[in-house]
């Protein structure tokens, strides 16, 4: 918990007055983005593009002003979470779900900076199941596709339902074993029809803020 906390307020130093920035979904992130609140209440000038109605409820708590990614041109500086990180920072994301926004909004920013603790450096991705984003339409068919590339998959659960992402969509948790290659997987599983996004989040991190359990940070 002290990592995660140190890591996510140490990537909110980055935040400059008048920036409009992306927030991320998850535990780690979360500290970033009250971290952010209480800037704001110092009076940072900031807007900011939530990456999940979990976020966009947090951040309004917290008093951060949101705003549409349509109506910015893009975004100085985006922190989230991962799930793992490899040596050339290609990340797996997804675990919580928020994939496909969090996706898209690192997409439209300048510089994507990642906040993980320790465990979630890794030598190869592949450890953690990588989680597929499927439109619920013929997800079964896109799930014996997918598993056409050698890795076995789970339908995500929650409370014995079908999870349901923010976009009304399923998550199929792949596990291909080490991924040698998650450039050429990432590509590969989104040319499938019912695969709406996945992820492999493939040379997009600038700056990983890793947190350690004796209270240090590092930054990669
Ligand atoms: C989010 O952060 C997700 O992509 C990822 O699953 C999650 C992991 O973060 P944490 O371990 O900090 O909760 O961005």
């Amino acid at each position: 918990m002290k990592a995660k906390k140190l890591t996510g307020e140490r990537a909110a130093e980055y935040i400059k007055d008048g920036m409009i920035i992306g927030l991320g979904t998850g535990s780690t992130a979360y500290y970033a983005i009250k971290k952010v609140g209480e800037m704001v209440k110092n009076g940072l000038k900031i807007k900011a593009v939530p990456t999940s109605k979990e976020t966009a409820k947090l951040a309004a708590a917290e008093g951060i002003e949101l705003v549409e990614l349509s109506d910015v041109k893009s975004l100085d500086l985006t922190i989230d979470g991962a799930d793992e990180v490899d040596p050339d920072f290609n990340l797996i994301k997804g675990g919580g779900g928020a994939l496909l926004r969090e996706k898209i909004v690192a997409s439209a920013t300048d510089q994507l900076i990642i906040v993980v603790d320790e465990s979630k450096l890794v030598e190869h991705l592949g450890a953690f199941p990588l989680p597929v984003e499927v439109t619920p339409f013929s997800w079964q068919y896109t799930q014996q596709m997918i598993e056409k590339f050698s890795c076995s998959s789970k339908i995500r659960k929650e409370n014995g339902e079908i999870f349901v992402t923010d976009n009304g969509n399923y998550i199929l948790d792949c596990d291909f074993g080490k991924i040698e290659d998650p450039v050429k997987i990432a590509v590969e599983l989104n040319k499938l029809p019912g695969v709406v996004e996945n992820g492999i989040f493939a040379e997009m991190a600038e700056i990983i803020v890793v947190g350690y359990n004796d209270g240090h940070i590092e930054v990669l």
